[in-house]
């Protein structure tokens, strides 16, 4: 079979292509990243703005480690394809949005420089959140980039799932270079984007006549919430569904806790009941009641929801979302660098309940599940990985509670928090998960 490529685009049907021509506009965009969340997100965001509104906003897409993307994105001209995983129904559209590819770690000079061009006037960032320390590789090649920018304004971008992101990531730039000439808009992003594997290619090969090893498949639904803070002007991303507005914080926030915090306490708990997918652990009996009583009573009272919303209808099209059977997104995958995700998904909500002198049952329940998976069997007994860049710390540690710089320093000292972990953890033990579930009133 022929290969996704510029050359192949006019045989394919005209509903695939993309709604740009590829190599029209210039690059103005750097995105450090490439993983299958920027394909299906910011670089399908960015090509909307540009069919609606024109501009040079052509995306060079920065691979920090692995060259398993970028290489068959190389031989495709930049192409990709973005599958939508509507129930039945599975519909394709190639996107033209990428103008480079980069590898950082071949080449990083050759990013630093990019970064230092002053023709690139929006970096976008998705590294996970492991990557927000000062000595991290992208960290430093960034803030490195920067400084040889003479001044010349940009705005940086955080695309990943840290409360704050746009404060975090200025806090960790500005301790090393001066700020002139640069802004840090925050962002909330939402799209569930699982890792592409054999059936994603076969689906997409199969949707579009020729082959394309740079596919990804997402749900239908996807939200970008963007503070309109740019140095030096942006895409027309409003064009595109975006809203720009003074604050994303209500927005990333209600994200973070009603659909992250979910999201891991489906992964924890339905991996250790044996369920391979999200879609599977909310189908275990008592689970959608669990997850519903979670976020209605430890979750909703900690938000402040964004203006005509409710956390109550939020949680609910969260749950809708998660039950896409289509979707198999691996729990195992959600479950990876709890250490790092925990923290914003679901340690502050727990905090903010004990600071309203309440005991947070649910939170409580999910705390132990993490707890019982980073020790490493399911309930079945058999082996479930360890992911994460504190494993060695986790395995040396008895009392997880006292992880620094993971929990809040006021946990381990909590006896009614611990006494409610220790009950779930008991349970959890006795009877596994399933029956745990099954048994809550
Ligand atoms: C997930 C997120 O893997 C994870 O930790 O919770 O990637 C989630 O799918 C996205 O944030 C949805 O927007």
């Amino acid at each position: 079979m022929a290969r996704l490529t510029r050359a192949a685009l006019p045989r394919l049907d005209p509903a695939v292509r993309p709604p740009v021509t590829p190599g029209d506009a210039s690059a103005g965009i750097l995105h450090l990243g490439l993983g299958a969340f920027h394909r299906a997100h910011q670089a399908v965001f960015t090509e909307a703005a540009m069919a609606a509104a024109g501009g040079d906003w052509g995306i060079v897409a920065v691979a920090p480690r692995s060259r398993s993307v970028l290489d068959p994105l190389l031989e495709q001209d930049l192409l990709f394809s973005v599958l939508t995983l509507d129930g039945a129904e599975t519909t394709a559209r190639v996107c033209g949005a990428l103008a480079g590819g980069l590898h950082a770690a071949g080449d990083p000079d050759a990013v630093a420089r990019r970064i230092a061009d002053p023709g690139i006037r929006v970096i976008t960032l998705t590294v996970t959140e492991k990557a927000y320390r000062p000595d991290s590789p992208v960290m430093r090649l960034l803030t490195r980039g920067l400084a040889a920018r003479g001044g010349a304004p940009v705005a940086v971008a955080s695309c990943d799932n840290l409360s704050g992101n746009g404060a975090r990531l200025r806090a960790l730039v500005t301790a090393e270079i001066p700020a002139d000439g640069l802004s840090f808009p925050g962002t909330m992003v939402d799209r569930i984007v699982p890792a592409s594997t054999e059936s994603t290619y076969a689906a997409a090969a199969n949707l579009l006549g020729v082959e394309d090893r740079a596919a990804v498949a997402a749900e239908p639904f996807t939200q970008w919430v963007i503070e309109d803070d740019f140095a030096a002007g942006r895409p027309a991303w409003e064009r595109a569904g975006a809203i720009l507005t003074d604050d994303a914080a209500p927005y990333e926030r209600m994200k973070l806790r009603a659909l992250n915090g979910v999201h891991s306490a489906l992964a924890y708990l339905g991996a250790l009941a044996g369920a391979p997918t999200i879609d599977r652990a909310l189908a275990l009996p008592g689970m959608r009641e669990t997850m519903e009583r979670f976020i209605e009573q430890d979750i909703a009272p900690t938000l402040q929801p964004p203006p005509g919303t409710t956390v109550e209808s939020y949680g609910q099209s969260v749950l809708h979302r998660f039950a896409n059977p289509a979707l198999g997104h691996r729990t195992l995958q959600v479950a990876m660098d709890g250490t790092q995700k925990l923290p914003q998904r679901l340690l502050g909500t727990i905090a903010d309940r004990r600071a309203a002198g309440a005991c947070p049952r649910y939170g409580a329940l999910v705390l132990a599940a993490w707890m019982r998976f980073v020790r490493g069997s399911a309930d079945d007994g058999s082996p479930l990985p360890l992911d994460d860049p504190l494993a060695d710390r986790i395995r040396a540690t008895p009392n997880l509670l006292e992880l620094d710089g993971v929990f809040p320093p006021g946990f381990a000292g909590d006896d009614e928090l611990r006494a409610q972990i220790a009950h779930w953890a008991r349970d959890l033990e006795r009877h596994g998960v399933a029956a745990t579930l099954k048994a809550l009133p």
